[in-house]
């Protein structure tokens, strides 16, 4: 009897429990009221009187063995599922997988750096919608009735209303704008604009604009070209030559557009200014008295300057990117190449 107590009890010592079912096991065998240690109590009542005493004391320390045992198999388990679990946490010793980040499309750049220029003299920025009615469009901005921009190829006109358009240029914010109340009036509008054009390298139907309006009392032209200059040396640095050449819009008088020495050949002659040295940048003027009062403002009180320029034709020329295709097709070998713009 005595060698079976020992037998029980090198079995416990040298149990070993991994799991939730192996610890059952252990329960069932030495612990549950039908474990053999169970049995062994049974026992009691065929034991000699005079060895009930040693055999009790035998089978307590057994019991007792036991279920101590069974408490460090039960600690045990709990630490090895925490170990389990602190595997699931990033090793923050290792070094990190590195970032991709997405770059910003080369027109945005552009956008919000000519934004950024006007912003830091006394710009704001106006919006208006890109689906426009022919007031806001053509009429208020002194397009004769039978100018060639109106003309179906040139403008989207909606369909099911004739009387509405795709804007062509965001100069519709401007007629909203001074429509809207009295000057001072100091705001640009970039925007997205719509024309009826075949899709080619140097034409699109829908490309950018940024176009901006000062209207007060005694604004100049002299506002205008030292506005305009200083636009050009931020955008293109400081030793860049900026010429105004006469031109006309409908809704400008006097007009003119904005040459600055060409980046590429720095003056030279090159392709890209076909050899004058010489490239545009934007158009501008003195806003017509005609449009003034198209907008109910008084054109013996105020006078303004306005000024368009084309988006893709800045990063153009800032960039050289030589085909409009390539700003939508979005094919990531073009638009990785600005990952540096923010
Ligand atoms: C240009 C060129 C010249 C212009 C004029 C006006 C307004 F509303 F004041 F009449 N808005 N935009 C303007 C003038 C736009 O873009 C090439």
């Amino acid at each position: 009897m005595k060698e079976k107590v020992e037998n029980i009890l090198d079995e416990i010592k040298s149990f070993k429990a991994q799991t939730q079912d192996e610890l059952e096991q252990y329960r069932m065998k030495f612990i549950s009221k039908k474990s053999v240690i169970g049995e062994l109590f049974g026992e009691m009542k065929n034991i000699p009187n005079e060895e009930k005493k040693a055999f009790g004391m035998q089978i307590n320390t057994l019991k007792e063995a036991a279920q101590s045992k069974f408490k460090a198999l039960i600690a045990g388990l709990e630490q090895s599922k925490d170990s389990a679990a602190d595997n699931d946490h990033e090793d923050l010793t290792l070094p990190s997988a590195g970032n991709s980040l997405g770059a910003v499309h080369p027109l945005t750049y552009v956008r919000n750096e000519i934004i950024r220029i006007f912003e830091r003299i006394g710009f704001n920025v106006s919006d208006g919608p890109e689906i426009e009615d022919d007031w806001h469009n053509f009429t208020a901005l002194n397009f004769p009735e039978n100018h060639p921009a109106r003309e179906m190829q040139d403008t989207f006109f909606i369909e099911k209303n004739p009387d509405m358009l795709l804007r062509t240029h965001t100069s519709n914010v401007q007629t909203r704008l001074m429509n809207s109340g009295k000057p001072p009036f100091r705001s640009i509008m970039p925007g997205r604009v719509y024309r009826n054009e075949a899709i080619s390298a140097r034409a699109h139907c829908v490309f950018h604009q940024v176009e901006g309006i000062y209207v007060d009392k005694e604004v100049s032209f002299v506002d205008l070209k030292q506005t305009l200059y200083h636009f050009a040396k931020e955008m293109f640095g400081k030793d860049t030559e900026v010429r105004y050449r006469p031109s006309y819009f409908p809704f400008t008088e006097p007009s003119a557009e904005i040459d600055i020495s060409c980046q590429i050949c720095k003056g030279d002659g090159c392709q890209l200014c076909k050899y004058t040295g010489w490239v545009e940048i934007a158009g501008s003027g003195m806003v017509d008295p005609n449009v003034l009062s198209n907008c109910n403002i008084d054109p013996e009180e105020y006078t303004g300057f306005a000024f368009g320029m084309g988006i893709e034709r800045i990063a153009q020329l800032k960039f050289r990117v030589n085909d409009l295709r390539l700003y939508t097709e979005n094919d990531v070998r073009f638009l990785k190449q600005f990952r540096t713009l923010h």
